[in-house]
């Protein structure tokens, strides 16, 4: 059987002494790389003076990780620059956000040239790598421009964005023609797939073959791959005596009231100042739901080192003291705010209090708040999902959810009210529906499907 190297920003084995509970991603590549054998390589997120390539190894639950710390001039530019300032905020169609610099541009190649020299000698012949996202879109091609002729696949976390969008970007072909490197990509979604495919056939001149595109003497398979969460572990979680109390807590709290939770890290694309203005309009349409309700938000800061981060957790301040000031009462506060994050077990008892779980982003690969709010459910009283049609969630859960566009006020308003008066038996036959796809098609499933077709895939020659 091949070995699995799997190849990411950053790495997030487990590490020795450790037994909080990893996210899901690094369970089933931790749990793929224990079966497969193998290593995973990236960045150790600290800093060196120079570049040098030392490759510190570490082997912890039958897991070995290869990590590289990388200069601050990196950072700045490869992570903070065109993965965070570029990369990030095109491909979520923000282009008033995405910022063109060379600098930036030239930091990335580099960064993934390292990797790529770096890792190269780490590969046998037989191996089967696996790169993962959008830090890393020329790490293929820099692989085969060093004789590496394993099966090589990439799985895109985030959306892949419509041509005319993605062709503001002064890199577009090259980085287009970089993924003919791979043979395997992967989509959480149909339209990102889509989106792809249209820029590659329109803007590059490639021809489409059922699921096969060929550019030049290049072939590569696309496929839809949505990613899952550890289901199990996340329900397991959801009964712990952790979760329990935080349960109890939560409702003590609400003094009857219905908690509507949201929780995301604090990033523009996750659309929370549309959200906060959602809730304010229904506020200001329903008087007499006003104290019969409150908004939790939980929104651990992200990327601080980057100033649209900065500016949009100042907006996010001024716009919830502003609706809590102009409705909050001496008893009843209609937004809670929180800027820290919590341990899974603790926000599992959250979702699991929480009538509704508001899940809007304006621009989401996936969004697996969405599946681990379903699967921290009591399924004998339900609470509803509130979904962004602009997830790529609302493939998978659109049936039970009750789907909204978040960029319409009057619609979030609307949904809010329908969740809140749901009947018992639609909310159960809605979150059946939602929690039959997330046991399916849960995170394990998820690496067994991308794997499973690259294997399939002919080495090249
Ligand atoms: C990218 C794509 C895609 C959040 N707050 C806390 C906490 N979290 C955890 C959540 C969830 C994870 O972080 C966030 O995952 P999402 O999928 O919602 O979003 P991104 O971070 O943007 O992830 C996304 C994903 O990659 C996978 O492909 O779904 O579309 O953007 O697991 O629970 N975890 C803890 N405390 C917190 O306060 N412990």
């Amino acid at each position: 059987m091949s070995r699995l190297i799997v190849i990411s920003n950053r790495v997030s084995a487990p590490r020795d002494g450790q037994n909080g509970a990893q996210g899901g991603l690094a369970v089933a590549l931790s749990a793929a790389l224990r079966e497969m054998g193998g290593i995973w390589f990236g960045w150790s997120g600290e800093t060196t003076d120079s570049f040098n390539g030392h490759i510190h190894f570490q082997r912890a639950q039958g897991v070995t990780s290869a990590t590289v710390d990388l200069e601050p001039q990196d950072i700045e530019e490869y992570y903070n620059g065109y993965a965070n300032r570029t990369l990030w905020p095109l491909f979520h169609y923000r282009i008033d956000l995405a910022e063109y610099e060379r600098g930036f541009a030239g930091g990335y190649q580099r960064v993934n040239d390292r990797f790529a020299e770096t890792v190269r000698p780490l590969i046998d012949k037989s191996d089967l790598v696996w790169v993962q996202d959008y830090h890393l879109f020329p790490l293929g091609q820099m692989l085969r421009d060093r004789g590496c002729t394993n099966r090589i696949g990439f799985f895109l976390h985030i959306p892949w964005p419509p041509r005319r969008l993605l062709n503001t970007m002064p890199e577009a072909a090259d980085l287009g023609r970089t993924m003919f490197a791979y043979d395997l990509i992967g989509f959480h979604t149909e339209e990102w797939l889509d989106s792809f495919v249209d820029f590659a056939v329109r803007d590059l001149g490639a021809k489409l073959d059922g699921d096969l595109l060929t550019l030049g003497d290049r072939h590569v398979r696309v496929m839809t791959c949505p990613i899952g969460i550890d289901t199990r572990e996340f329900v397991a979680a959801a009964q712990t005596t952790n979760a329990r109390l935080t349960y109890r807590r939560m409702k003590d709290s609400a003094v009857g009231r219905d908690l509507i939770v949201g929780v995301d890290r604090l990033d523009y694309s996750k659309g929370l100042e549309e959200r906060f203005l959602g809730y304010e309009r229904f506020l200001a349409d329903h008087p007499e739901e006003r104290k019969e309700v409150f908004l939790l938000q939980i929104a651990p800061p992200s990327r601080g080192a980057v100033e649209s981060y900065r500016k949009i957790r100042a907006s996010l301040e001024g716009l919830a003291g502003h609706i809590n000031g102009a409705y909050a009462d001496m008893d009843w506060v209609p937004i809670r705010y929180v800027n820290q994050g919590y341990p899974r077990d603790v926000l599992a008892g959250i979702y699991r209090a929480a009538r509704i779980g508001l899940v809007t982003p304006l621009r989401d690969g996936m969004n697996l708040v969405a599946k681990e709010y379903v699967a921290a459910q009591n399924a004998d009283d339900p609470g509803v999902l509130i979904l962004s049609r602009f997830a790529g969630a609302a493939a998978q859960l659109g049936e039970g959810a009750v789907l909204v566009n978040p960029f319409s006020a009057d619609e979030m308003s609307d949904a809010l009210l329908r969740a809140l008066r749901m009947p018992l038996e639609e909310r159960q036959a809605r979150w059946r529906s939602m929690m039959d796809n997330v046991e399916r098609e849960d995170v394990l499933w998820w690496r067994k499907r991308f794997t499973d077709a690259l294997v399939q895939e002919p080495v090249v020659a």
